[in-house]
């Protein structure tokens, strides 16, 4: 205790001059470092046990041509049977917490509760008491992208009723695995479900209804997070005492240069890429956006639309959907320089980029990935984390994500670069007061990369898709981040002396 004092009165002292060298911070007491994954990417066993088809079986069987390498999540890492394996990965990082996502059709094979997939049931208590047997917390997403092809027939997330369905599926999970599973995450990446599944063609299910389509998931999906969010908060957490929250893609989204003009246009991107879903749950006046509203409204009159394109919260429903949630889940990759003026692309009419109406550019020395989106910007996370604190009164934050892709192989400087310029961002956004609590790489392991199949590698540990073991070994991020959990803080300068990676006393 008195030590902390003297050392925390020190680094307080010498505040950001030379001395205080970054080397010296530490996570604080309690920080839960994990990594984590989603159901259609690891588990495989699509058809295995009662599980029925959801949109991803649905569409790699039904337009290979659509995924990079014509692959799928059929067996994939394999983790329905190699989930022991997975677990041990987890006692050999010395993970605090591990976030994974339930596979809806596993679950409840028709999409609704009149029938309980128990073979499913079985494999998340293995899977959650294998986690529990040796303290690490699991965290679970609900959805991770692989609706029940049913659910996506009767119009899925542009259907209303998905809030009822949802709310439904939500209960169950909670019944079944609260007891032993205390962070629930409604969604994962909103934008990524809304946009690019209905608005455009780049994930399942592909509806390519662009500038409508998303507009209507994004509400519906929204008020079905905020139902499932009562759901807890009302029934389960008073017994189970645990947290409900969401997790949204942030893009750090900066503008050009300082002009007004380009601020305003980083601004009308962010309401757009991330507000659609944060805004309604997070901020004071509740809805959606307003000047991003204002201008899809505007857009959509001139267009001929009878109405705006964008729907509209009511009253009571913005009041509902309010402070939906007990933490705000980051996940965070990437950045873009928004400009007002510059670097248009061209976008369909109608279309969520022609609303933006903005230019996104990259400069040329950020680091590349494997992946065509993914570049490393200076201080990338650190923008992320303090804007969310100061745009909503600092909330708790989890990052939920965080990665780089690379091919295979096993010596991957890169990430393990990426990894260590993240985390200070992150311990800097610490120090300036940002209440963050958890931090998940992206990925435990390779898995299938949607679109991209197996072509590109976001795993701590390599996996050998080839081999009917689905063999995973470590990379050598793997031994650096076991390094940064275990010792708290970022050592730049360690050299794992091997890849060998033990399960060290303890776990
Ligand atoms: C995460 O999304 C996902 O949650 C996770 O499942 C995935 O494995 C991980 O990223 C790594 O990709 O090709 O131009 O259409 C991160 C946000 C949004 C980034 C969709 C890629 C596709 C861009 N992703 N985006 S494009």
């Amino acid at each position: 205790m008195r030590l902390a004092v003297i050392l925390g009165f020190t680094a307080l002292a010498l505040g950001s001059n030379a001395l205080y060298t970054k080397q010296s911070r530490k996570f604080p007491e309690g920080f839960v470092f994990g990594t984590a994954t989603a159901s259609y990417q690891i588990e495989g066993a699509w058809n295995e046990d009662g599980k029925s088809e959801n949109i991803w079986d649905h569409i790699t069987h039904n337009k290979p041509h659509v995924i990079a390498d014509q692959s799928n999540g059929d067996i994939t890492a394999d983790s329905y049977h190699k989930y022991k394996r997975d677990v041990e990965m987890m006692r050999e990082l010395g993970l605090d917490a591990y976030r994974f996502s339930l596979s809806w059709s596993r679950i409840l094979p028709s999409g609704f509760t009149n029938e309980i997939n128990q073979a499913g049931v079985d494999f998340y208590n293995n899977y959650i008491n294998e986690m529990i047997k040796y303290n690490i917390q699991p965290m679970i997403s609900l959805y991770h992208w692989d609706l029940p092809q049913k659910l996506q027939e009767l119009g899925g997330f542009a259907n209303p009723l998905v809030v009822e369905w949802f709310e439904d599926y939500a209960r169950v999970a909670y019944e079944l695995f609260g007891d032993r599973v205390k962070d629930w995450i409604t969604f994962n990446e909103p934008k990524e479900v809304c946009y690019h599944g209905y608005g455009a063609t780049n994930l399942a299910p592909q509806l390519n209804s662009a500038g409508v389509g998303d507009y209507l998931c994004a509400k519906n999906l929204v008020i079905a997070h905020a139902k499932a969010y009562h759901a807890y908060n009302n029934d389960f957490k008073p017994s189970q005492g645990g947290r409900c929250g969401i997790t949204i893609a942030v893009t750090s989204l900066e503008p050009l240069t300082d002009s007004d003009e380009d601020e305003a246009a980083a601004e009308m991107h962010r309401q757009a890429e991330w507000g659609l879903y944060a805004e309604p749950i997070f901020s004071e006046q509740g809805g959606f956006p307003k000047e991003f509203s204002e201008r899809v409204a505007a857009k959509s009159k001139a267009q001929g639309y009878p109405r705006s394109r964008l729907p509209e919260f009511t009253e009571e429903e913005k009041a509902y959907v309010k402070g939906s949630a007990d933490f705000f889940g980051i996940n965070h990759y990437t950045s873009r320089l928004i400009s007002a003026n510059e670097y248009k692309g061209e976008h369909p009419v109608p279309s969520m980029y022609d609303d933006i109406d903005t230019g996104e550019f990259v400069p040329a020395d950020w680091p590349t990935s494997a992946s065509t989106w993914l570049f490393q910007a200076p201080n990338s996370l650190y923008n992320v984390l303090t804007h969310m604190h100061k745009r909503y009164s600092g909330p708790v934050l989890y990052v939920t994500e965080n990665g780089w892709s690379t091919g295979e192989g096993l010596q991957d400087d890169e990430r393990v670069q990426y990894y260590r310029a993240a985390l200070e961002g992150a311990l800097d956004a610490l120090d300036e007061g940002v209440r963050l609590e958890k931090y998940m790489a992206w990925s435990l392991m390779d898995n299938f990369e949607w679109m991209r199949g197996y072509t590109e590698r976001f795993g701590l540990y390599e996996v050998d898709f080839t081999s009917p073991e689905r063999t995973r070994t470590p990379r050598k991020s793997a031994l650096v981040y076991k390094h940064i959990v275990a010792n708290r803080m970022i050592d730049h300068n360690y050299e794992p002396a091997s890849l060998d990676i033990t399960i060290d006393e303890g776990y």
